[in-house]
């Protein structure tokens, strides 16, 4: 089905990764890239990941002000920012400050999600995100809407409340409250999150979710609908995770997620965006070749945007402990792929998962925690653009350097 133009952006996307991709111009005058810019094939690719050596800012480089990532993302029309815990935001200053001057765009983490929202079939809980929303508009940052429709968080009355005879009903109910109470002031809503898994074995790819359960795959487009009747300016997203690299079973879920959202498009159901999560690894990003560039290009070529959402890289398969190596080889990923999926012009804004390591869901201590880190279940991760003192990693600056190398 591939057609050449799809194969020759595939090569040039795979090519521009391997070589550090991040506009390598911007990557040069950082001293170290050169390294990771000789980089050629897939066996140098993950040395590369490896030993990538974006270089250490002094201490004191500028990072705020003109040198933040709001000010290179702004001058060049893109969006960039991150996803917010509320707890943070009230009692961590820090946290707050750093969000303040780096972000033009939020997310919340989990305070919209359907759990922390319906306490109750009857009830909406909506402090936290007319908190979070308040923030926001306070500081001129733009809102991310994360979620109305997904098959985790959803608050335990669910199973025994919905059913096959109420579950339109609640679903659009939701979709229409949520939306209308922040009608206006968000710039993309996550209108459905994470709806195929192919291993589940339901037609087209999709995951054998409540959702689908209770509705089969009309839930889409109910949701979709529901959601442009309620909010016309709101760019209506489908959301997603593991499509980024070359892996098969990953080529086999973005294949999926292409049907589906191509599906949706020319059957005229409202749908804006393709929300490509991008929780990274060390161990598989030199993987992330020409799939994720086709994905980028198809979905372009409907005429939608695409988003990075929910960026962090988990540095667990990195075998030496040195956190300044860990720093580096993490930086290089961050570059080379925000710096790829910004040479697509569909690609328009980019959001990392949390801001500084400590807080991280990678991080996560409790029951799953150490899920994320089987190697190294002990060490914490360095996942973020910021430190656990809101002090710029590598990767802040090589994020940043991709930001600037988009092109006017
Ligand atoms: O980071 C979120 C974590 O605090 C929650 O416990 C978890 C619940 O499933 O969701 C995490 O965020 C997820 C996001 O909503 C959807 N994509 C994957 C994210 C990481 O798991």
């Amino acid at each position: 089905m591939e057609n050449t133009k799809a194969k020759d952006t595939r090569r040039t996307f795979g090519r521009k990764l391997m070589l550090g991709g991040a506009g390598l111009a911007a990557l040069q005058a950082v001293p170290g890239w050169l390294h990771a810019a000789g980089a050629t094939g897939t066996a140098e690719a993950s040395r590369w990941a490896q030993s990538a050596a974006p270089g250490q800012p002094e201490p004191t480089a500028s990072f705020t002000g003109d040198a933040s990532l709001k000010a290179h993302a702004a001058a060049r029309g893109l969006f960039v920012g991150a996803a917010v815990n509320l707890g943070l935001l009230t009692r961590e200053p820090g946290y707050r400050q750093t969000l303040i001057d780096q972000c033009n765009i939020v997310v919340a983490e989990n305070a919209m999600k359907w759990a922390p929202m319906r306490p109750a079939p009857d009830q909406f809980f909506f402090d936290d995100a007319d908190r979070f929303v308040a923030f926001a508009e306070e500081h001129g940052m733009a809102v991310r809407g994360h979620n109305l429709c997904w098959h985790e968080q959803l608050p335990p009355w669910f199973a025994a409340t919905v059913n096959k005879q109420n579950a339109e009903q609640y679903l659009v109910q939701h979709i229409k409250t949520v939306m209308t109470r922040y009608k206006g002031k968000i710039r993309a809503w996550d209108v459905v999150n994470e709806a195929i898994k192919p291993e589940d074995g339901k037609p087209e790819g999709l995951r054998d979710s409540p959702w689908y359960r209770l509705l089969g795959p009309r839930y889409l487009e109910i949701a979709f609908r529901t959601a442009r009747s309620v909010d016309p300016a709101a760019l209506l997203t489908y959301n997603d995770y593991d499509i980024e690299t070359d892996g098969a079973a990953q080529g086999a879920k973005r294949q999926a997620v292409m049907g589906l959202i191509t599906r949706l498009k020319q059957g005229g159901v409202p749908i804006d965006a393709l929300g490509v999560q991008s929780h990274l690894s060390a161990g598989s990003a030199s993987k992330i070749d020409g799939g994720l560039a086709a994905l980028v290009a198809q979905t372009r070529a409907l005429g939608m945007k695409v988003f990075i959402t929910e960026l962090d890289v988990n540095d667990d398969s990195l075998e030496g402990d040195d956190g300044a190596d860990r720093e580096k080889s993490v930086a290089g990923i961050y570059g080379s792929y925000v710096g790829s999926m910004l040479s697509s012009p569909a690609v328009t804004d980019v959001l990392c998962w949390g801001v500084a390591d400590r807080y991280s869901w990678l991080n996560s201590k409790g029951k799953d925690g150490s899920k994320w880190r089987p190697k190294h279940p002990d060490r914490e991760e360095v996942c973020l653009p910021f430190d656990n003192n809101y002090q710029p990693h590598p990767a802040f600056f090589a994020l940043r350097a991709a930001l600037g190398s988009r092109k006017a």
